[in-house]
């Protein structure tokens, strides 16, 4: 399978983010994409440089302003203080309710805030570079593919991080600064594809997708996960929040309990693969987070390697023109592996 790969990813690289109230190495490391690019290549897969540039698509799924304030958020930081180019800026104050999110406010703490949903979403000095290389990579997928009667591939792989599904219009959040996702089922659209599905099968809830296409018909958000409830990003997700005016019925959640089976887990991918064939779109895009995974260390759910061949299989069998891109899965060293296997399975090698 064609994939995108761009060394950029590397630019992001923070030192620590938050656990339990302290300050630990990041989970979501360089080292993860250049797994799945070395298990890649070894199966002969062909990896590429992304060759668009996203910033129209981008402008589409994102707010202006939160736009800006990311491309120049590291600059800004720095500018701030002598030493600040060594020390980590995190937010320590939001916008809940009663307060307004509509000013901007001139404090830089304070603009984080605004535009994070957690203090979970570390910044480096390369984080806008990486992640508009990931929103490149998924802009060039989409346009890659065999959809609105142009002859492409059956489907294309974003090896892109940081990952994007946490990010919501105007907000970063979970690891996520761009929503890659968003940016290829928007391309997909703008490029003639009438219906768009996106399959997030991340452990974590996909809240800044299924927000950016809460109030659309024309592109299906289906997701499933650890249930809100208990696990991250605890409000959003739920089995109620089926789509908003025009987009009533086109937004299906399937919460699975922390430590369900792998069992479960198929059982519902297949409840969500029939809502996805019943909608018969044109194109499908799946958010591959991998922390699925039985090993993963900040997820709960029981997958083995085996079972992303199978994941793989029945996405496949959907035979629609599909643009994977990876999301989360921290269990590094087998994050090639299971990604290898999700790919080689939907090709049915
Ligand atoms: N500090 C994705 O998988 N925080 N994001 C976990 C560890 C939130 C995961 C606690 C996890 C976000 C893309
Ligand atoms: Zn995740």
């Amino acid at each position: 399978m064609i994939t995108f790969f761009n060394d950029s990813h590397q630019a992001h690289a923070p030192e620590f983010e938050f656990f339990r109230g302290e300050r630990v190495p990041c989970f979501e490391t360089p080292a993860r994409a250049e797994y799945v690019k070395s298990s890649l290549t070894s199966r002969g897969h062909v990896l590429r440089s992304p060759q668009m540039d996203s910033r129209t698509v981008l402008a589409r799924v994102h707010a202006p302003r939160y736009l800006a304030f990311l491309e120049h958020a590291w600059r800004d930081w720095v500018a701030l203080e002598a030493g600040n180019d060594q020390r980590q800026p995190f937010p320590s104050v939001w916008p809940v309710r009663t307060l307004r999110s509509d000013v901007e406010p001139v404090n830089f703490i304070a603009r984080l805030g605004l535009y994070s949903m957690d203090n979970g979403s570390p910044l480096a000095a390369g984080t806008w570079t990486a992640a508009k290389a990931g929103a490149d990579a998924a802009a060039s997928a989409a346009a890659l593919l065999a959809v609105g009667g142009r002859r492409g591939e059956q489907a294309v792989f974003c090896c892109s991080r940081p990952p994007g599904h946490h990010a919501g219009p105007d907000f970063m959040g979970g690891y996520c600064f761009l929503n890659n996702a968003a940016v290829a089922a928007q391309a997909l659209r703008d490029g003639g594809a009438a219906r768009v599905a996106v399959l997030d099968v991340d452990y974590h809830h996909g809240n800044g997708t299924q927000s950016i296409f809460y109030d659309r018909a024309d592109v299906l958000f289906v997701s499933l996960h650890g249930d809100p409830l208990t696990e991250y990003p605890f409000y959003l997700g739920h089995a109620d929040e089926t789509g908003a005016g025009e987009g009533a019925g086109f937004n299906l959640n399937l919460p699975l309990p922390a430590g369900c089976t792998a069992a479960r887990w198929f059982d519902a991918l297949e409840q969500a693969c029939l809502r996805i064939a019943a909608f018969k779109g044109d194109a499908l895009v799946v958010s591959l987070g991998l922390d699925t995974f039985a090993e993963d260390p900040i997820s709960k759910f029981a997958l083995q390697a085996s079972d992303f061949s199978r994941l793989g299989e029945r996405l496949g069998r959907l035979g629609l023109p599909t643009v994977f891109v990876l999301e989360g899965g921290y269990a590094a060293t087998a994050l090639g592996t299971n990604a290898v296997n999700v790919i080689e399975g939907f090709e049915g090698i």
